[in-house]
């Protein structure tokens, strides 16, 4: 299993929290959502997995990752 850390501009309110974790929750990973610290906890399998596609369904949520 993975553990990263990602920071993530844009997440303001509980729904946003709800949209990211949701969203990675249905890749098969886990986020967990500090949205007053703008970061997002990965975990997850890396064998099953890679970040870039995690990133990706975040971006494609509306937010933006900082690289
Ligand atoms: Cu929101």
């Amino acid at each position: 299993m993975k553990n990263v850390l990602l920071y993530v501009e844009g997440m303001t309110c509980g729904s946003c929290v709800s949209n990211i974790e949701g969203a990675v929750q249905a890749l098969g990973a886990k986020a967990t959502v500090d949205k007053a610290a703008g970061l997002v906890e990965l975990v997850y399998d890396d064998s099953k997995i890679t970040l870039d596609t995690i990133v990706e369904t975040i971006e494609k949520q509306g937010y933006d990752v900082v690289k």
